[in-house]
């Protein structure tokens, strides 16, 4: 099985993104084939410093790392090195409706706190995320609840892709979404009935990954919660709920495991149970964290070699005014035929893989370099 999903290289990253992601990146290792991609074309649908994304970047690839996610097993890399994401995205839009898009909630809220600029490119967002996952045919998609509106519209168009274009074939996978039981959507400790967010939520109510274990405890301590005293999840009491749903989720239990093991609790120990298994989840990620995240040369050495596979195995190489030169997806070569209106365009793509004679002006360097026997292949396992 295929696994995919993307994190973006936003801010700092919380415990929202840790437990409802992050965490289900890490697992899921044991259960398939895991894609995992930091989203730097993603952060710009917003306004950014090009340095400042660069350096962000750095810095989730480093968490994922010290999460856990492993280079030899999983495939990890930089969305803006693999440029079929973006070719992809093209194709795709050609088959989203302009309405849905617009009314994502994703969409609304965030071209609403937009005081300048609402880009175009925000509102495609939910289309290049449909092109990251279903480039790679991936088969599950691990994200928090709030990303269920973007896998929903992702199915959607993998379904409208295959029924105009199949043949009668599934070309493309239409993807499930993996949102945890547990831990889905982590809300934010002063204001519980919003999530715990990078863009919206306050300082005191964020816990960040890589916190101080004193920050920690300072946040959680001091967590609104509500005049009554039962420790239960219930709609009425969302910051009860929340720390139980916190505490259940870093313990890898059931909620309602937490609520008998403190039916007898104040809230004020309820909230010193919480901070200390969240100090104690989190203290091995930042034990590993500095060290990785100094060393930047290995960070792009495995962002590289990321990308590298990423194109190898999962994806095509280039599209070029030659066609597609290397072997890709058979959906990508379907894209390729629907470019160029005509059903022969496989036949055309067998004729540019018979070597140079394809190529009228003679074979291009880059082409040569990526023939599986040429001195110039880069070695890829
Ligand atoms: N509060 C959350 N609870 C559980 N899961 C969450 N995720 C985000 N917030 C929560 C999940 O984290 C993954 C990465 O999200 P992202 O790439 O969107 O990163 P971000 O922009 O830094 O995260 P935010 O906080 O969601 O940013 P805002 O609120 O500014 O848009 C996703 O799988 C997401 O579901």
């Amino acid at each position: 099985m295929r696994i995919f999903s993307g994190i973006q290289p936003t801010g700092r990253k919380h415990l929202g993104n840790y437990i409802g992601a992050i965490a289900q990146y890490v697992s899921s290792q044991e259960r398939g084939e895991g894609i995992f991609c930091v989203v730097d074309l993603h952060a710009i649908t917003l306004p950014f410093d090009p340095a400042e994304l660069r350096e962000r970047s750095y810095d989730t690839i480093a968490i994922l790392l010290a999460a856990g996610l492993d280079p030899a097993r999983s495939t990890l890399f930089r969305q803006s090195d693999v440029p079929a994401h973006t070719e992809l995205t093209w194709l795709l839009s050609s088959l989203t409706e302009l309405g849905r898009l617009q009314r994502m909630h994703q969409f609304r809220d965030k071209s609403l706190a937009q005081r300048e600029l609402v880009s175009a490119a925000l509102l495609l967002y939910p289309v290049l995320q449909a092109a990251d996952v279903l480039a790679y045919r991936a088969h599950e998609v691990p994200v928090g609840e709030d990303q269920r509106e973007h896998l929903e519209l992702m199915r959607d168009v993998a379904r409208r892709f295959n029924s105009r274009y199949g043949d009668g074939e599934d070309v493309l996978v239409v993807p499930e979404h993996r949102i945890s039981q547990v831990g889905a959507r982590i809300m934010d400790l002063q204001d519980p009935t919003s999530k715990m967010s990078t863009s919206v939520g306050s300082e005191q109510g964020t816990v960040y990954v890589l916190d101080e274990p004193k920050a920690i405890e300072k946040k959680l301590k001091s967590a609104v919660t509500d005049s009554g005293s039962d420790v239960r999840r219930d709609p009425q009491k969302p910051g009860v709920s929340n720390l139980i749903e916190i505490l259940a989720a870093v313990r890898g239990v059931g909620p309602e495991a937490i609520e008998s093991e403190l039916a007898d609790a104040r809230y004020g120990e309820l909230k010193g149970a919480v901070a200390a298994a969240v100090v104690d989840y989190l203290a091995p990620v930042r034990e590993r964290y500095d060290a990785l995240r100094r060393d930047e040369r290995a960070l792009e050495a495995i962002l590289a070699a990321g990308a590298e596979r990423a194109e190898i195995r999962f994806g095509k190489r280039h599209i070029g005014r030659f066609g597609i030169v290397e072997q890709g997806p058979d959906f990508l070569l379907k894209s390729w035929c629907l470019r160029h209106g005509s059903p022969d365009g496989n036949k055309r793509h067998e004729e540019s893989q018979r070597g140079p004679k394809a190529f009228p002006h003679g074979c291009p360097r880059e082409f040569a370099a990526r023939q599986p026997n040429s001195p110039l292949a880069p070695s890829i396992n």
